[in-house]
């Protein structure tokens, strides 16, 4: 029989670097995944994570691809398969009942950030369910330099123009492992005698600041920046202080610059749907997000994206205060691996009156779920997204049906919706107005010009580009300027000039370093997985078998430890601890141990999973120093300890 092969032009949704790609498809699965040299933003990049780990996770023999109801106790792992109708009406019914018992407010979602359609599905949806309450993860990503960026008035993003560059400023960021992109134009930049500085404490070799400094003001220079000095409890000012450097070095909206991101007029992206005032609640109720009270400017009516302040929604559940957090939808994010303190968030979700967790595999936060439902891939879904650095628009396109019965998060959203309209909720709808997902997807293209079919065609469109526009555009602080000195911080209390002012908490902690004398860096990305992603493919653990801590061969010889030894690690003000295998390597600094994040195994005992065991947010507190701004609890600088245990491993 002859063989049905297609090839479509899409792009790789499994991280926001969003490589364009050419996706032929045999027989109904996908079995070629190539780089699209043409994609103005990518140019020809891609990862091992989209070519092997986006259609293993596709076709894995152990996807979830059914919605099924937890037939025992929560975490017991019995489960019935059943219908979406019965998926979807007793979701309906419970998150109803638990609004008529203590409120609207009760009711929470959980999603990984709102850069994705699936962010605007799920807080329109609790809106739409009269919350205002959804927890987001970019307290532990890139909040910090999105509320700095926006503070000082740059509206930058990252906007890096590489290509052009005489000068790259790397700050907390490791391009080679976290985006392929940037690492390929980089390499470029260098080739064409760029100047590269780079100031990380994981590498000695960084220039010394003052030839650094020539470097940089010779320009253009571009400040490309990560999250190694985000997510922190001085995240904020830290890349204000870079973000001030950016504009007064005349870098701003320049070639070879930092680039204003900028749209097609007409386009509406993500966060701004967010903002529409036709889909927001009353003030009233808004004002109530769990944390806007102490971060106005992360959580709330005011807030960048109006999410929770996620550590307080963790106490919320736990004690009623402020007040009682019964019910959680959870889609598109892995919180019992990705927050910190792995146990709270399992004691959290277990004392739940409802949890419904939206997935593809059985992760651990799945596992506690009543309700778990099928989620498809992006080889099955429509997404269009704003590559500012490109400029374009991108598309990603279904290469064939779902599997199973996966379903997106927004046919979930608006199977619901529809649910609360037969219920009575008439106003239901005023939150979700579109029908389909491709109508949804021409409202964001809106009268930009830009048609469907040329995304489809293409896999993307390019707009136009109006480079220093400062007098035109403005900045959008309250003065209309750049803030060096910001007017919004300084009327919250807040230091308004970037300046490194530690919490208390960071005070008392430091007093601890007799008993933790090591610092913590957790977060170090690796090139097989995506966060608590792909463990349960057998290429990336061949390739990445264990979670490693790296010592420096000093400190390794203080404690005693040899490469491959296995040592447990504490941290200063929590009780848990979790295992990593020693590596020693002269990369980190003495005194530093480094180590990534998102570990857990599959084929453990469950529902944990190795989630309490190999996992590093099992060692950390979320109710520790946080920023003053975003309400960033610290995943790294962390004072620790590290013990030699050598005892092998849950999977080993
Ligand atoms: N393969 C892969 N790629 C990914 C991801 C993934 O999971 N896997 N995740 C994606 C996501 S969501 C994110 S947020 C990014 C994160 O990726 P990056 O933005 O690159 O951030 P990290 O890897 O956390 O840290 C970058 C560097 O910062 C350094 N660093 C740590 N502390 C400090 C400090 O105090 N000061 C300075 N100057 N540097 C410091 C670290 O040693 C590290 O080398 O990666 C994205 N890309
Ligand atoms: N200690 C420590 N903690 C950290 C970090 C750190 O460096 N150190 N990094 C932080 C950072 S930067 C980030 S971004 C977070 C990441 O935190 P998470 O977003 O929780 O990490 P992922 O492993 O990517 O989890 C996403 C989950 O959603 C599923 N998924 C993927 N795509 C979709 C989709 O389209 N729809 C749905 N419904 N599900 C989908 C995936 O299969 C996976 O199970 O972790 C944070 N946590
Ligand atoms: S960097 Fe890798 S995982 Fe991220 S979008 Fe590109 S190919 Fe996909
Ligand atoms: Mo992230």
């Amino acid at each position: 029989m002859a063989q049905k092969t297609k090839t479509i032009a899409s792009t790789c949704w499994e991280c926001s670097t969003h490589c364009g790609g050419h996706f032929t498809t045999e027989d109904g699965r996908v079995t070629k995944i190539t780089p699209n040299a043409e994609h103005p933003a990518s140019l020809g990049a891609f990862c091992v994570k989209g070519i092997r780990g986006l259609p293993e996770l596709t076709y894995h023999p152990d996807r979830v691809l059914y919605p099924m109801r937890r037939t025992a106790e929560r975490g017991d792992g019995q489960w019935q398969r059943i219908s979406w109708d019965e998926a979807l009406d007793e979701m309906c019914d419970r998150f109803l009942e638990t609004q008529a018992k203590y409120g609207p407010l009760s009711l929470c979602g959980a999603v990984s950030n709102a850069h994705f359609s699936r962010g605007v599905s799920l807080s329109l949806l609790m809106r739409a369910f009269g919350s205002p309450n959804w927890m987001m993860n970019q307290d532990l990503c890139g909040g910090c330099r999105a509320l700095s960026d926006k503070l000082t008035g740059l509206a930058m993003g990252n906007g890096e123009d590489i290509d052009n560059t005489n000068c790259a400023l790397i700050v907390g960021r490791n391009p080679s492992a976290a985006d392929p992109t940037q690492w390929l134009a980089l390499k470029r930049a260098q080739k064409k005698g760029a100047k590269i500085i780079t100031i990380d404490p994981a590498r000695t070799q960084a220039a010394d600041i003052v030839t650094a400094a020539e470097w940089y003001s010779d320009g253009p220079s571009c400040f490309v920046s990560g999250h190694g000095i985000d997510a922190f409890s001085a995240g904020v000012q830290t890349y204000r202080a870079f973000h001030a450097l950016v504009a007064i070095s005349g870098n701003l909206d320049r070639v070879g610059g930092n680039r204003r991101v900028k749209k097609p007029a007409g386009f509406t992206n993500y966060i701004e749907v967010i903002h529409k005032p036709e889909f927001r609640l009353p003030l009233e109720a808004e004002e109530q997000t769990i944390g806007a009270d102490r971060f106005p400017l992360w959580a709330g009516p005011k807030g960048w994206q109006t999410a929770c302040h996620n550590p307080s929604v963790i106490n919320a559940i736990l004690t009623g205060k402020p007040y009682p957090v019964r019910a959680l939808y959870v889609t598109g994010v892995n919180i019992v691996i990705t927050y910190p303190n792995t146990q709270k968030t399992i004691e959290a979700l277990k004392s739940l009156d409802c949890l419904c967790v939206a997935t593809h595999m059985m992760t651990p936060t799945a596992e506690y779920a009543d309700l778990v439902l099928p989620k498809t891939t992006g080889l099955e879904d429509e997404e269009i997204s704003l590559e500012a650095n490109g400029p374009c628009l991108s598309v990603v396109q279904p290469s064939h049906p779902p599997m199973g019965e996966a379903r997106s998060d927004f046919w979930i959203a608006g199977e619901l919706i529809k649910r609360l309209e037969a219920r009575g909720h008439s106003d239901a709808r005023r939150f979700f107005p579109w029908q389909t997902k491709r109508e949804f997807n021409e409202y964001l293209l809106g009268d930009s010009g830009i048609k469907m079919e040329t995304l489809l065609d293409t896999g993307y469109a390019e707009y136009e580009y109006d480079l220093g526009n400062f007098a035109r555009d403005g900045f959008k602080t309250s003065t209309g300027k750049i803030e060096l000195y910001s007017e919004t911080l300084a009327g919250m209390g807040l230091d308004p000039l970037p300046d490194y002012v530690p919490t208390e908490d960071t005070i008392a902690r430091a007093e601890t370093q007799t008993d933790f004398p090591l610092l913590l860096l957790t977060g170090a990305r690796e090139k097989s997985y995506h966060h608590s992603r792909f463990r349960d493919q057998s290429w990336a653990r061949k390739v990445a078998p264990d979670p490693w801590l790296q010592l420096h061969p000093d400190t390794a010889a203080a404690y005693g430890v040899v490469t491959d030894d296995w040592v447990t690690v504490e941290t200063s003000g929590h009780d848990g601890s979790c295992r990593l295998k020693v590596r020693v390597t002269d990369e980190t600094m003495k005194d530093v141990a480094r180590t990534g994040m998102g570990w857990w195994y599959p084929e453990a005992a469950g529902p944990e999973r190795g989630a309490l065991d190999v996992n590093v947010n099992a060692a950390l507190s979320y109710d520790g120093p946080k920023d003053p701004i975003t309400g960033s609890s610290d995943i790294r600088g962390i004072p620790c300890r590290i013990i030699r245990t050598n005892q092998a491993a849950a999977a080993e």
